[in-house]
């Protein structure tokens, strides 16, 4: 027994007094000092009773410490549950009781909304702070800086991250150490990182864009990032001259495409622009060459199966397209309704397999067997056509999902709290194109036939349980929601009915 991601991503660093991040503030962190505050952490968490397996759920800030924690988790055989920090009580108040975690750690900000979940579920309340100060930091410093490695096997959990689902119960995806190191070391191989790679980091880290794919990365190379609390112009732009390589959402790259400052001169030290979690236009893709000669390689993957495929590094970076299955990682194309294997060149379910799929959905069986195969083949759920070439397309969403700048939408989350107010009849919860998010939320709500809709008061149930980017940015009164001759809501419809709400 080994602890397959300590072993492959962090021992051979433990000493190295390379620098492991660069911060917003001009401070560097050496590989040397950033294990010893893990170390702190694996402590830390073994002395408030976590055992091996035992879940940490964290909604904190991105930060050193967030990073220090989570691998300090790792290290000591905790599973860790990060929490987009835009998610309400309400909705943290459901991972913490879905998972059984032990520990919430939360800003202080958040300390007295979150109280009472905690209470109620049984877990010690801790904070962390984005600028390095709370409960837990505090506590870590009084731990030894070197701790034991907690024995795991392969097939043991790393970490839990939820996704949410069309039925709008979120599932919470059991990620691997071998699903985690599989990955980190596919596409580290194939996207060419060394030690001498300076990423620029300016993603969130409770997703697996920003935590694995980024930060692993990194850490197969033993090479260094930028590291910024959040998507930042102005900081990005002084940052990139010394970045040799980027990871970001579309929403980034068409940011900096909008900003003047961003020329080919900055971006001379760069060797690999990389994209994912969302579709790329093929119109980014060129105008983004036309400023800088780079040409983007855009990727594709999932909470549930890490990354799957992606464009060459030396080949042809294909716009408009995913590319390729990466290496250990097999593809076959699917009928939605009978499973059968479809001819190349038609379009069908994409279904992914290998070391890189998880282990299935948290205490939900069922759903596992929905969507994961007896073969080991995982229903991704995207449409997809293969060209003469090879290259994957994403040509639709099998699914009822919305993507605004790289976060996932499930209208039926929305349209469950609408459809609870007053006056409403029924919803339906569209994505319509936005110039900055990609997609944006748009509801179309069938009012009762006497009653009045108060907007207002719509909105204040909105806020009160969904996080800030699942709102919808427009609500349309209607009579009656358009029906198909089975009865079935026409999405499609709308969608294209409110195509133009958000673009000139
Ligand atoms: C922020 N807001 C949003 C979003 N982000 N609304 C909708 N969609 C969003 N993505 C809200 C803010 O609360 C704010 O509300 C208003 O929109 C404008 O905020 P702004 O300052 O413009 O936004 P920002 O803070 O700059 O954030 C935009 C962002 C960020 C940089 C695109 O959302 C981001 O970092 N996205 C990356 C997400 C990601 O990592 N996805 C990977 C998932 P107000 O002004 O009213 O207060 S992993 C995945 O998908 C798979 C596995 C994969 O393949 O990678
Ligand atoms: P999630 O697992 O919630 O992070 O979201 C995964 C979903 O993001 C996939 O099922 C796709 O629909 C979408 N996605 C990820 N990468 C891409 C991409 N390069 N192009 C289009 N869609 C993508």
């Amino acid at each position: 027994m080994a602890n397959l991601i300590f072993d492959t991503l962090m021992r051979p660093w433990r000493k190295s007094e390379n620098v492991f991040l660069y911060l917003q503030d001009g401070e560097t962190i050496r590989y040397s000092t950033f294990f010893g505050r893990v170390a702190r952490y694996a402590n830390l968490v073994t002395e408030l009773g976590l055992e091996p397996g035992d879940r940490l759920a964290a909604q904190v800030g991105k930060s050193p410490e967030t990073l220090a924690l989570y691998l300090g988790c790792i290290q000591a055989g905790v599973v860790f549950l990060p929490l987009n920090t835009a998610y309400t009580p309400a909705e943290v108040s459901y991972f913490v009781e879905d998972s059984g975690a032990r520990v919430l750690v939360c800003d202080t900000t958040c300390q007295k909304g979150l109280m009472p979940i905690a209470q109620a579920c049984n877990a010690q309340l801790m904070t962390l702070n984005e600028d390095g100060s709370g409960s837990l930091p505090a506590q870590a410093s009084l731990q030894r800086a070197d701790a034991p490695v907690v024995a795991r096997n392969d097939d043991d959990l790393a970490a839990l991250l939820y996704t949410s689902g069309t039925t709008g119960r979120s599932k919470g995806a059991m990620l691997s150490h071998r699903n985690l190191t599989s990955n980190a070391r596919v596409l580290k191989e194939l996207w060419q990182f060394e030690d001498r790679d300076v990423l620029m980091h300016a993603l969130p880290i409770y997703h697996t864009h920003g935590l694995f794919v980024a930060t692993f990365v990194t850490l197969a190379a033993g090479g260094s990032m930028v590291f910024l609390p959040k998507f930042n112009l102005d900081a990005m732009c002084s940052f990139l001259p010394q970045a040799t390589s980027m990871m970001g959402v579309p929403t980034f790259y068409t940011r900096l495409l909008d900003d003047p400052r961003f020329t080919a001169d900055l971006t001379k030290n760069m060797r690999l622009f990389i994209s994912g979690s969302a579709p790329l236009l093929a119109e980014t893709h060129r105008q983004f060459e036309d400023r800088t000669g780079h040409r983007i390689l855009e990727r594709y993957g999932m909470t549930e199966t890490n990354m799957s495929t992606s464009n060459p590094y030396d080949g042809e970076r294909r716009a408009g397209t995913v590319g390729f299955p990466l290496p250990g990682v097999e593809t076959r194309i699917t009928a939605p309704e009978t499973g059968e294997l479809l001819p190349d060149g038609e379009i069908g379910v994409l279904e992914v397999r290998g070391d890189n799929v998880f282990n299935g959905y948290w205490n939900m069986p069922e759903k596992t067997r929905e969507e994961l195969r007896e073969n080991g083949f995982f229903i991704t759920g995207d449409l997809v056509q293969k060209d003469e070439d090879g290259y994957i397309q994403i040509v639709g969403r099998g699914k009822d999902l919305i993507i605004s700048g790289g976060f996932n939408i499930y209208p039926k989350e929305v349209e469950q709290v609408l459809d609870d107010q007053p006056g409403v009849l029924e919803t339906a919860v569209v994505g319509v194109p936005h110039p900055d998010f990609g997609e944006t939320v748009v509801a179309v709500i069938a009012r009762t036939s006497d009653d009045v809709v108060d907007l207002e008061q719509l909105k204040e149930a909105v806020t009160a349980k969904l996080a800030k980017f699942k709102h919808p940015r427009k609500y349309v009164v209607i009579d009656a929601l358009p029906r198909n001759t089975m009865g079935k809501v026409q999405k499609n419809a709308l969608r294209d009915e409110y195509k133009n709400l958000f673009m000139q």
